[in-house]
């Protein structure tokens, strides 16, 4: 079923953007608008949405979706062109092509008419799914506190006999045995210096070390909705630079936490963090932006980046996750996802933050 309320804000924010005809052709966008998994795979599936509220649906039969209600269903088979359906619908002059839609499908529709011009068309969308309702705050909630768990199980299980990928398929049991449900997934899992590496996922073979930081970056979707979050901890011991370095992010953190209220730029909740951390005289060690969006995807708008400039408004989800990644040697990155609220911000995931030396 088309989600009325959600299709009309779609509708208001194409006109902000003056888009009057965009495309559809992303996952996430279909079950965020229709409450349902297309998963076209290779094949060509796509919504057309129009700025007076028409929606036209283009499925390959095999896909089996029932019509929908309030949407122009145009069904095609295998062997038959899907891109002339669509082109057949479009007015001439600007579309909105989905910046997720394989390049063949757009280049297809564009081959069929030489009177369109395509633009991005994905803004209208992303903006209004940046802005999460009560039944996605809910949903995110609820993968949170799965999370919260996830980190404490491997925490808990910190064990000098197993390697990185081995607490990294223990944690990933664990969060499927929670309701996580996803094809290819790797936990983060990282001892020592590979935590210094913030895309070290979890490799057989490394083995703990006395002194070392264990890095958890643990992310999963639940019931369709992502949790991230990250926790580092030590090892046996703790060596007086590397807790400086740990008290540095816990503050960076909490300052770009702090700085998180409707109406602030993306871009300057990364400044919250990033100030503290080059003040500590470790800005060139901070790698990455400070935080993503999450939702139904993992990594979606708004981004808090120093080129953002999108604002923060009530409902908006995104992650905090300074780091520093002092190469050969430690990594630390602490990571929540947030809610922003009508006065400041919501913290998702809870567990504690203060200095940990396990084992
Ligand atoms: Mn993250």
């Amino acid at each position: 079923m088309m989600n009325k309320e959600r299709l009309d804000r779609v509708v208001e924010q194409m006109k902000e953007h003056e888009l009057s005809q965009i495309i559809v052709g992303d996952d996430a966008a279909f079950l965020w608008l229709i409450g349902q998994i297309v998963n076209p795979m290779e094949r060509c599936g796509a919504l057309l949405i129009k700025d007076d509220g028409d929606v036209h649906a283009f499925m390959n039969n095999l896909f089996c979706i029932d019509p929908i209600e309030g949407v122009t269903m145009h069904y095609y088979a295998d062997g038959e062109n899907p891109y002339k359906l669509i082109a057949d619908e479009l007015k001439p002059g600007k579309v909105g092509f989905d910046k997720n839609w394989p390049s063949k499908h757009t280049i297809s529709v564009l081959m069929e008419r030489d009177d369109i011009t395509p633009v991005l068309g994905s803004d209208p969308i992303d903006a209004c799914k940046a802005c999460k309702d009560e039944a996605e705050r809910e949903a995110l909630r609820h993968a949170a506190r799965i999370n919260d768990m996830a980190v404490e199980f491997g925490i808990n299980h910190i064990n000098p006999e197993l390697d990185e990928k081995q607490l990294s398929d223990m944690i990933e049991e664990f969060f499927e045995s929670k309701g996580a449900v996803q094809d290819i997934q790797l936990q983060y899992v990282c001892y020592g210096k590979n935590a210094a590496e913030p895309h070290h996922g979890a490799v057989a073979g490394e083995m703990l070390h006395e002194g070392d930081a264990v890095l958890f970056d643990l992310w999963a979707p639940i019931n369709n909705y992502w949790c991230d979050m990250t926790r580092t901890v030590f090892y046996k011991s703790c060596s007086e630079e590397h807790r400086k370095v740990y008290e540095i992010v816990k503050k960076a953190q909490q300052a770009a936490i702090d700085f998180v209220k409707p109406g602030v730029r993306m871009c300057d909740i990364d400044a919250a963090a990033r100030n503290v951390i080059e003040e500590a005289g470790y800005g060139e060690y901070f790698l990455t932006r400070t935080g993503h969006g999450a939702g139904m995807t993992v990594h979606e708008p708004p981004e808090a980046s120093p080129s953002c400039d999108m604002i923060a408004k009530p409902g908006m989800c995104f992650s905090i996750e300074p780091g520093i990644y002092l190469k050969e040697d430690v990594g630390v990155r602490i990571e929540d996802l947030v809610i922003v609220t009508e006065d400041g911000c919501e913290v998702l995931t809870k567990y504690p933050k203060d200095l940990q030396i396990v084992g």
